[in-house]
């Protein structure tokens, strides 16, 4: 069996619950071969982040590089990007190695208000990132910052999800654990057809990375030769599964637990 491979382009979190950790972690339970290029540390726990260092242009391309030339990857997910100039490396060092399955989550404030990106970066994200992007995975208030769009119904939701596609994006998900309701709904459209699909909302503060956890299971499936769509209903399982099964770790916003999918999947197979 060959082994199929995933790259994250994403800032790393030391509390373990969102960005490359929660890709690697993501990535080890869906039987994808993890490898990273970090593009910023920070220093934070479940209560917020302390600090941010962004790494230099040289030493995230040299990542990049190092796994190109030697590894290769079958998918690649984008994260935390920090500033424009690192938009543009990223673009371009995906362009020349000519990676064709993109994850975007256009990660910009960490749960405590914490800037994982510049808002000069927007303007990049959208000239340079979505045309290129296989698929981008905005919640609502990063569809609302990208489109200008402000999201209050679900036709508003559709046509931001429009937006988005227009501008390059070959697919959309906009993900609801931003609305409110006993539903949480999720939103793919791919230029033409709407997928909707539905889960029980939970109510628990313990959802630190939940946004790297999707993208990075929807990469992990696209590494594996899934489609768009399987891709996306396993990348919601995977989520609620995360939630549901909480880990409680820290005092704040805890993270999700990654190992709750394959567990679940190894009970239904019994
Ligand atoms: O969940 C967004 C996110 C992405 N990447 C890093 C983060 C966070 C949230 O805190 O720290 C590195």
């Amino acid at each position: 069996m060959s082994i199929r491979k995933a790259l994250t382009i994403a800032g790393s979190d030391s509390g373990g619950g969102a960005g490359i950790q929660a890709d690697l972690k993501t990535f080890q339970e869906l039987n994808v071969f993890g490898m990273t290029a970090i593009t910023a540390v920070t220093a934070q726990n479940t209560l917020g982040v302390d600090a941010v260092y962004p790494m230099s242009l040289e030493a995230i391309e040299k990542q990049i590089d190092a796994v190109a030339t030697d590894i290769g990857t079958d998918a690649v997910k984008t994260g935390m990007l920090f500033s424009g100039e690192i938009i543009e490396l990223v673009v371009s060092k995906i362009k020349k190695y000519n990676w064709s399955q993109i994850v975007v989550d256009p990660v910009m404030i960490a749960k405590g208000g914490a800037a994982l990106l510049k808002q000069e970066a927007i303007d990049a994200m959208c000239q340079y990132l979505l045309p290129i992007a296989t698929v981008i995975t905005p919640n609502i208030p990063e569809a609302e910052e990208l489109t200008g769009i402000s999201i209050n119904t679900w036709d508003d939701r559709k046509l931001a999800a429009e937006k988005l596609y227009e501008l390059g994006a070959k697919n959309v998900i906009i993900k609801g654990g931003h609305g409110s309701g006993d539903l949480l709904i999720d939103l793919l459209f791919d230029g033409k057809n709407y997928t909707e699909l539905q889960s029980k909302r939970f109510s628990t503060k313990n959802t630190h990375g939940t946004g790297c956890t999707f993208a990075a299971a929807t990469a992990a499936c696209l590494a594996n030769g899934k489609s768009m769509e399987e891709s996306f209903r396993i990348a919601k399982d995977f989520v609620y599964y995360a939630i549901k099964e909480d880990l409680h770790i820290g005092n704040g916003h805890g993270p999700t637990n990654h190992w709750a999918y394959q567990k679940q999947q190894n009970h239904s197979m019994k």
